[in-house]
């Protein structure tokens, strides 16, 4: 439902992330789109890509839209005029989910609308220039944290914004990753099949922003998955209790640890970490991202009742 020849980047994992998301989808769709890479080369005036009713938002409200289309097809399946109400999904950037988007993204999942709200996480604000963002990893170079002698890229870690989205308390919220596309569509149909808000967190790699080849999207993906640097899990509120449960690679590597990759696996294809590597080696910082890793994904194991 994207048309070919989109005009994303060659090797952008946000155009393969509509994608999946749109062939997920079985009903009719809208899609509403944040201010972001995604909508800006989908929609270069005179042209459209999207073969799906498509509304552009600004960069902060997205939510804020979509819970207004929500409302007005719900209004004209009262009054008859529609048989029945479209799904709609949300697709997002990081600057316009974990920071700028963030108040409208949280009243409308305290609010209760229905709606698939997807984040594709290319980790910085790509659009307009790589800079900086809430969901940029720690010691990740953008043109606003630079790498340089004083500076090592970004010095904070990036925001848990799925499990932040989590404690809504919404009915379904996961995580993916495009380099395992049958646990992204499964994830997609579950989100839309809630009744509520449904939130699912897509690692999205950027060739031009993380400085890696643009073959190698897929593969930067995997190893974000391999390495525990971008867990795959889903979850759900039963009573006042989070049921959450690793999927895919990751549950199998909850099972056999061995299989888990160290996190330079993942930093040392990316030139946006290669200060870490060149022109010497920066142990200690490798070895901070590695304890992030490790805190967050043993967070998860305790959540999954898995440690
Ligand atoms: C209020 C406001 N501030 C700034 C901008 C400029 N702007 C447009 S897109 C964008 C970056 C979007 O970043 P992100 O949401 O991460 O999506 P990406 O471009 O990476 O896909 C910015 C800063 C804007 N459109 N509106």
């Amino acid at each position: 439902m994207l048309h070919e020849g989109v005009r994303t980047c060659s090797g952008c994992g946000a155009s393969l992330i509509a994608k999946l998301v749109l062939k997920a989808a079985r009903k009719p769709v809208v899609v509403v789109s944040a201010t972001g890479c995604l909508e800006v080369a989908t929609s270069i005036l005179p042209y459209t890509s999207w073969k799906v009713p498509w509304i552009h938002n600004a960069f902060e409200n997205a939510a804020a839209t979509a819970s207004g289309v929500e409302a007005a097809y719900k209004a004209l399946a009262k009054k008859g005029l529609i048989k029945e109400v479209p799904d709609i999904v949300v697709l997002a950037g990081d600057g316009g989910t974990y920071d700028i988007g963030f108040q409208s993204l949280s009243g409308a999942l305290e609010r209760g609308h229905d709606f698939l709200y997807v984040l594709y996480d290319n980790e910085a604000y790509m659009n307009t220039g790589i800079q900086r963002s809430g969901g940029t990893p720690r010691y990740a170079w953008t043109t606003t944290c630079p790498a340089g002698e004083v500076l090592k890229g970004k010095l904070e870690a990036k925001k848990p914004i799925a499990l932040i989205v989590a404690e809504h308390r919404i009915p379904y919220v996961a995580t993916a990753s495009p380099s395992e596309p049958h646990d992204l569509i499964r994830k997609v149909r579950r989100g839309l099949e809630v009744e509520g808000p449904a939130f699912l967190h897509v690692i999205c790699p950027c060739p031009r922003g993380w400085r890696f080849d643009p073959s190698l999207s897929v593969e930067v993906a995997r190893l974000a998955v391999k390495t525990c640097f971008f867990p795959l899990w889903e979850c759900r509120w039963e009573d006042d209790d989070m049921v959450l449960e690793l999927t895919g690679p990751s549950k199998l590597i909850a099972e056999v640890p061995e299989l888990k990759l160290p996190v330079e696996a993942y930093l040392a294809i990316q030139g946006r970490f290669a200060h870490l590597f060149r022109p010497k080696r920066m142990e200690p910082l490798i070895r901070q991202i590695q304890a992030d890793v490790d805190a967050n994904w043993k967070l998860l194991l305790r959540r999954a009742g898995m440690a």
